[in-house]
């Protein structure tokens, strides 16, 4: 299966979920009225895309309602289908471009989220792009961290930067960047050890490798991702406004998007964070990591251009 079929597959509960409630709800409602928007809100609420997001698609179908673009009920999904994509596109800047300097990039988040995993799936895409990569085990907490990290460096065919268990993280950050300097890597990935942001020694052991990086290569890490696993709804968005707030994050990777009802999480995201979604994940295996694309992600969610997509995978 290519990567628009799974993450169209991944995404069918939270259109179910979400859509589909929609639809449902409107059914009954032939006039817009104020019980109808009371129905909409209810449903919205219960589908893990927030509070906020809520407000700003119903103030939405409003202006749309007053706009006469929405005349009755049948008028609303296809409204909201097109806000929802707008909401999606917004901030969809494109990936930096560094070439020219070794482009450093930390991967930090809570633990279990998929951190080590996306490292493996982003150095495959990097591989693919014709890109030198080298990956640095900033998890020195557990010795399983940098075996599993070695794994996929196997698996990648591209070097490791590893020391003990319970060594300074930074000291890894030190080495990694003045050996991917020396050898003139495109890219070094950065993985780390799971951490609260309510623990703040771990937030500053974060900060002193960022300090570290900068030492050896300029302006490094160029990019901070936090990694959220989307099927912690609302809870990812909390812990993105918390990790902001203490290390500067450059972006988003939206993982196990597979199977999950809450995806409607990447509104919020988008809605109250401020930081681009960078990379979107759908599985365990290696090519399981795109970077988001609001439009392909849009067709997926609402099963549109279904085929076109196909054909341009093969
Ligand atoms: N279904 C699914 N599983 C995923 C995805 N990404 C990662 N996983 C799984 O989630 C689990 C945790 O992944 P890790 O990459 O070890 O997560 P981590 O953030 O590095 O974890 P810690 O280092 O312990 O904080 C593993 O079983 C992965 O296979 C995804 O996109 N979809
Ligand atoms: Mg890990």
């Amino acid at each position: 299966m290519g990567f628009f079929s799974k993450l169209m597959k991944g995404l069918t509960k939270t259109k179910e979920s979400f859509i589909n409630d929609v639809k449902t709800v409107l059914l009954g409602y032939a006039k817009i009225d104020d019980d109808m928007y009371d129905d909409l809100e209810a449903v919205m609420l219960t589908s893990d895309i927030g509070m906020e997001t809520t407000d700003y698609l119903l103030d939405k179908i409003r202006e749309g309602v007053n706009a006469k673009e929405i005349k009755e009920g049948k008028d609303v999904v296809p409204y909201l289908e097109k806000c929802i994509v707008e909401l999606l596109e917004e901030n969809d800047e494109p990936q930096r471009d560094w070439s020219g300097q070794t482009e450093v990039i930390f991967i930090v988040g809570v633990n279990g989220v998929g951190k080590t995993t996306t490292i493996g799936k982003l150095a495959n895409y990097y591989r693919k792009q014709g890109k030198s990569v080298m990956l640095a085990a900033g998890d020195t907490f557990r010795a399983a961290a940098s075996e599993q990290l070695t794994i996929w460096a196997q698996r990648n065919d591209v070097p490791i930067i590893k020391h003990q268990e319970g060594a300074d993280a930074a000291a890894v950050v030190f080495d990694a960047t003045a050996s991917a300097k020396a050898r003139g890597m495109d890219v070094l990935l950065v993985d780390t050890a799971g951490r609260l942001h309510t623990k703040s020694n771990l937030m500053e052991e974060l900060r002193k490798m960022a300090r570290v990086a900068g030492r050896n290569i300029e302006g490094a890490p160029q990019e901070t991702l936090l990694v959220l696993d989307a099927t912690t709804g609302q809870n990812a968005v909390s812990q993105a406004k918390l990790f902001g707030q203490v290390v500067p994050l450059t972006g988003v990777v939206l993982t196990k998007l597979d199977g999950t009802a809450k995806g409607g999480i990447i509104l919020s995201i988008k809605r109250e964070l401020g930081v681009p979604v960078r990379w979107v994940g759908v599985g365990e295996g290696i090519d399981d990591l795109r970077p988001f694309d609001a439009a392909q992600f849009a067709d997926a969610l609402f099963e549109k251009n279904v085929e076109k997509r196909k054909q341009e995978e093969e």
